[in-house]
């Protein structure tokens, strides 16, 4: 593999320079921008030659970048996988080639965990249960039905399953909290706003909104608010990932509770890959830490906030 030619850098002590191959998801969100800048800074900083790939959303421009990752010799693939299902041909390519693979920021769901050597990423269902707790405390009281449109995440994906699941499951301990309208936006900002439009058309009596990124969350804002409402106060907005443009409309009242979602993945990754090239065993799960916002919160941590 390329970690056993000496390296052209000619830096004479016979370090070898790491080639990491990285099929990132594509460039959808916010979240996403800061999660590729980590990973490149953080390339830069550890040494290694780094070849990125961006996949704009699609599963089979994914495998083809692991296939040319295999072609190439690399010494270890790193991928964010934008479904959870449909990867064990190719990673099974990659464990007979010899290169080992990372996974980050989203899992996959082959049975074979030895067809990868850890997942780093954060715990969606943990992040599900954040939102849906913050909301029956909210309504603990209520004796109203509570109507709540739910905009998902990427078909398919792990953030989009989990969120839902672990959402589901905290609200349900109150039947009042009711799911009236549930549909994917895609993590974009357009197809939040597009799909919210929808929502509003079809139901009059929209309580609150559960949005499993920031950028479907602004999107829907657009969309509320050109239909008279009031973001925040008519529709109470539950958001996932605290970038800085949801962190703002959090402080600006827009957004009432947001779950953080770490998208700084990069120094994890490359100890991760370090270690793995080295041949050193490494925990087969390493999450992520991270809070919540209500919005008083969101206006305090916003100066301080990387991404
Ligand atoms: C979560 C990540 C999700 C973010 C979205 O780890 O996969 O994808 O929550 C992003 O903003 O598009």
């Amino acid at each position: 593999t390329a970690a056993a030619q000496e390296t052209a850098s000619g830096s004479g002590d016979g370090d070898k320079k790491i080639t990491l191959g990285f099929s990132q998801v594509g460039a959808e969100s916010g979240w996403r921008t800061a999660n590729t800048k980590s990973i490149q800074e953080s390339a830069k900083e550890a040494g290694f030659d780094l070849k990125f790939s961006d996949a704009q959303q699609k599963q089979e421009n994914q495998i083809k970048a692991i296939r040319s990752f295999i072609q190439q010799k690399v010494d270890v693939i790193a991928f964010s996988p934008v479904v959870e299902s449909g990867w064990d041909t190719v990673l099974k390519e990659a464990k007979d080639a010899g290169i080992p693979v990372i996974l980050t920021d989203r899992a996959v769901d082959s049975a074979d965990t030895s067809l990868y050597k850890t997942f780093i990423g954060s715990d969606f269902i943990e992040e599900g249960k954040k939102a849906g707790q913050w909301l029956v405390d909210q309504y603990k009281d209520t004796q109203e039905d509570v109507n709540i449109v739910e905009l998902q995440g990427t078909t398919g994906s792990a953030p989009a399953n989990d969120r839902k699941a672990g959402f589901q499951d905290t609200i349900a301990s109150n039947p009042k909290l009711k799911i009236i309208a549930s549909q994917t936006g895609d993590f974009t900002r357009a197809k939040g706003k597009e799909v919210m439009q929808a929502f509003l058309k079809a139901h009059k009596d929209i309580d609150v909104l559960y949005a499993h990124n920031d950028d479907m969350a602004l999107g829907a804002i657009q969309a509320i608010e050109a239909a008279g409402l009031v973001p925040g106060k008519d529709i109470i907005i539950i958001s996932v990932d605290a970038v800085k443009d949801g962190m703002q409309a959090a402080a600006d009242g827009k957004i009432n509770f947001i779950v953080e979602c770490n998208p700084l993945l990069g120094p994890q990754l490359m100890e991760a890959a370090q270690a793995v090239v080295a041949g050193k065993e490494i925990d087969a799960r390493i999450v992520t830490n991270e809070t919540t916002f209500t919005s008083e919160q969101a206006k305090e941590a916003l100066p301080s906030r990387q991404y």
